[in-house]
């Protein structure tokens, strides 16, 4: 069982023939299938998610796809900077240094069960480092596009989570 809270399901998400692009500045884009992730070697990350609305679940173990492992696949160009993780949730979307995305885990499964749609499936990314904020844990991942400089506009999450706050 986990700690997360329920939150509802928004109206763009549609996981039947779900696909994630890996686009933007890589030499060759992919569009995988949720049986292509199944391709990769997987690893299980655990830590307990805070949300900064004040609540904590304790000790999940995600279980994906190290999101550099995807990277190398589709040959990032040298200029290549940051990711923006796109989900099927309108326009939320969070933008990371490479390097930092390329260490977080595109979850697939949560305590040994497939990620449910409420949670964030059929792919949620997990940032695994100490700075992680609950906004970063991009629910419905359907892109990850390289870019060359930080996204100003395009990246919502921290605003729009920060404004359910209060
Ligand atoms: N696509 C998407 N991902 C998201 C959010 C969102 O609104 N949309 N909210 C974030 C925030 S602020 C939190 S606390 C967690 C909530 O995860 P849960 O619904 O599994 O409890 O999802 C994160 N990922
Ligand atoms: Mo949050």
């Amino acid at each position: 069982m986990t700690d997360l809270r329920r939150h509802e399901v928004p109206d763009g998400v549609e996981t039947a023939g779900w696909t994630l692009g890996v686009t933007g500045t890589v030499e060759g884009p992919l569009e995988l299938t949720r049986s292509d992730l199944d391709s990769f070697p997987a690893e299980t990350f655990r830590g307990d998610f805070v949300c900064e609305e004040g609540w904590v679940a304790e000790d999940l173990a995600w279980r994906g796809v190290r999101v550099g492992r995807l990277l190398e696949r589709a040959c990032p160009t040298d200029a290549s900077e940051y990711g923006l993780v796109r989900s099927m949730d309108g326009d939320y979307a969070c933008s990371f240094p490479l390097e930092r995305l390329a260490e977080s885990v595109l979850a697939v499964e949560l305590d040994d069960e497939p990620l449910d749609v409420e949670h964030g499936g059929p792919a949620r990314l997990v940032p695994t480092d100490g700075e992680r904020d609950c906004w970063e844990s991009v629910k419905w991942v359907s892109e990850i596009e390289l870019l060359e400089r930080a996204p100003t506009e395009a990246d919502t999450a921290r605003e729009l989570a920060l404004s359910r706050i209060e």
